[in-house]
């Protein structure tokens, strides 16, 4: 390969395709499906030295960390990958790649059942969780709450604009859970039924602000007024360790035709406008559409942070945060 291009191998661009699609999504599969396609990047890598080895992996990282800015256990998978890359040779950096995911991906398995352990000491018998879009460190807990003989029942929201409350609603089915889905906007009405709210996350920051689906902040402020405890489900990998030195969290706005199709967009469109700016769908005719992935909850709507490493209130977990990812964080994808 000498210094051509590094080569990205079709399978870390279909994998990144994937989840910048959201057919891949979930802070934790997106940080398993990253690992595993370092892996088969370092599988496939054509590359005849080391040096060479070492750019296609990185380019492939550059990749996949370019697909959402919102969930940090994509880079923070990354980080962890790359750093574990050892050898002279290609066939020990190649090794030494593929054990590294291997070993990320396990313990990541591993992080998600001790996390539901922990949390579901917060569920009792016949408890009633109210839910928002699809958390796997969310349902962990609840899995964990039904294996130790619980019975719960779920509130869940529909969480539009893509409805992954569906999602839920499907695996807590499948669990014989009795689940009862509502709008978005019913979230309030139905709130005194319920005992906890429990949502996962996508990062969490250093004062223990929780950016987790739209809508969790508006659910936790009025969780609050009603009394209701609000548990967050999130493994370590979620922790964002750039906000340790100031950094906001990009928060993902997507295509506003999850929102608005072009039909209906169409049929909003009066051609009697005053400015008279009927036009094609994406031309200016007044009408923006707004499509943020993501909202930030503040730590003081948040009863507990529950983790692998424990449960925390959000306050303290920046003292996690430091244990785990010290003050630093380098960005070895860099080209
Ligand atoms: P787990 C989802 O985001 C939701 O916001 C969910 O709470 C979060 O990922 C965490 O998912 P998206 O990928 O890691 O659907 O708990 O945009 O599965």
């Amino acid at each position: 390969m000498g210094d051509a291009e590094p080569e990205v191998v079709p399978a870390v661009e279909s994998t990144a395709d994937a989840i910048a699609a959201m057919e891949i999504r979930g802070a934790a599969t997106i940080a398993d499906a990253a690992a595993a396609a370092l892996a088969t990047q370092a599988e496939g890598s054509p590359a005849e030295t080391p040096a060479a080895f070492r750019r296609g992996l990185r380019a492939a990282a550059r990749t996949l960390y370019e697909t959402r800015p919102t969930a940090v256990s994509l880079p923070n998978a990354l980080r962890y990958v790359l750093r574990g890359v050892d050898g002279d040779t290609v066939t020990e950096l190649r090794a030494s790649t593929i054990d590294r995911a291997a070993s990320f991906r396990r313990d990541l398995e591993h992080a998600r059942e001790t996390l539901g352990g922990i949390g579901a000491n917060r569920l009792r018998d016949g408890d009633v969780v109210l839910t928002h879009c699809h958390s796997t460190d969310a349902l962990a807990c609840v899995e964990a709450a039904l294996e130790d003989g619980k019975a719960l029942e779920a509130i869940v929201k529909e969480t539009r604009p893509r409805k992954q409350g569906h999602i839920t609603a499907a695996q807590l089915r499948e669990w014989g859970v009795p689940v009862t889905l509502i709008v978005d906007g019913a979230a309030r009405r139905y709130l005194d039924a319920a005992d906890h709210v429990l949502v996962g996350a996508d990062s969490i920051a250093a004062d223990g602000s929780v950016i987790n689906k739209i809508g969790t902040s508006g659910l936790a402020v009025v969780a609050r007024e009603r009394g209701v405890p609000v548990m967050v489900a999130a493994q370590t990998i979620k922790l964002h360790p750039d906000t340790l030195t100031g950094h906001t969290v990009a928060i993902e706005t997507r295509d506003e035709r999850e929102v608005l199709s072009d039909e209906e967009r169409a049929s909003i469109r009066s051609s009697d406008a005053p400015d008279g700016s009927a036009g094609e769908p994406g031309s200016e005719d007044g009408l923006t559409v707004e499509n943020p992935a993501f909202d930030v909850t503040p730590p003081r709507y948040v009863d507990a942070i529950v983790t692998e490493r424990g449960q925390f209130p959000p306050e303290s977990i920046v003292t996690l945060m430091r244990e785990l990812f010290g003050d630093t964080t380098d960005e070895p994808w860099a080209e």
